[in-house]
């Protein structure tokens, strides 16, 4: 069976345990954090999630984990089989990466620890994501899903993405970024109200307790040192 490494409060994991249940693929869950020895075993950088296959194969970074499960699983396709538009999924994946998920997450640690967000970094962050929304106007379809009428790896993906985007841009830059994106706030609550990711965010809440604990002795060694 494959084992997802990491912890349900993360949306990079949350997203491949998305992946795996929407494919029916067994798998079990082992509750580890960043950095811990026993996810640099199986995660170079010790970020998570990881997986690790049956036979013992350890892969980490999510979108490499998508790729993989879904060659590895190739039935309930989660990209088309036309290569344009198999590279227009990933594009789409690799924008909302890059100009969503990233400058989002750079405002993580003043929410954490509660201080004001720079008005240089804010600035630039805000630039960055002006670009996303851009792009992302531009490529997504909503008739009915980010790319068209299939449900693709980009939906589950960006879905994710924008757990990030909300809890964090949103709040502290107040924007209402998904609003920016013709579509993207109706086509994010079709997502939230399917049965997999309610039930992806049960393990999100149940864990959110200890991942905040987590997060605050994390902040405290930093303090001490
Ligand atoms: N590029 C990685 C990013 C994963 C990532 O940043 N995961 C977070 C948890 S949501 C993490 O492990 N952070 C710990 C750290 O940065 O040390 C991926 O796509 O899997």
């Amino acid at each position: 069976m494959i084992t997802l490494h990491g912890f349900a409060a993360s949306n990079y994991y949350n997203l491949v345990k998305h992946v795996l249940l929407h494919k029916e693929i067994p798998f079990q869950e082992n509750l580890v954090y960043p950095s811990s020895d026993e996810l640099l075993a199986v995660s170079p950088v010790g970020k998570v999630p990881a997986i690790t296959m049956p036979d013992g194969f350890d892969l980490s970074e999510s979108s490499v984990i998508c790729d993989f499960i879904e060659e590895s699983y190739p039935y309930t396709p989660l990209y088309p089989s036309d290569a344009k538009e198999r590279a227009t999924i990933r594009q789409i994946m690799k924008i909302a990466e890059l100009y969503f998920e990233l400058p989002s997450r750079r405002l993580i640690p003043f929410t954490f620890s509660g201080t004001p967000v720079p008005k240089p970094i804010a600035i630039e962050v805000r630039q960055v994501l002006e670009r996303g929304i851009i792009a992302l106007n531009s490529l997504s379809q909503f008739s009915p899903w980010i790319a068209g009428e299939q449900f693709t790896m980009a939906d589950i993906y960006v879905y994710y993405v924008n757990t990030i985007v909300s809890s964090f841009a949103v709040k502290q830059l107040e924007w209402d970024i998904m609003a920016q994106i013709s579509g993207m706030t109706e086509w994010n609550k079709t997502m939230r109200d399917s049965d997999i990711a309610k039930q992806v965010d049960v393990g999100r809440l149940t864990n959110m307790p200890e991942f905040m604990q987590y997060v605050q002795a994390q902040i405290k060694a930093v303090h001490t040192k």
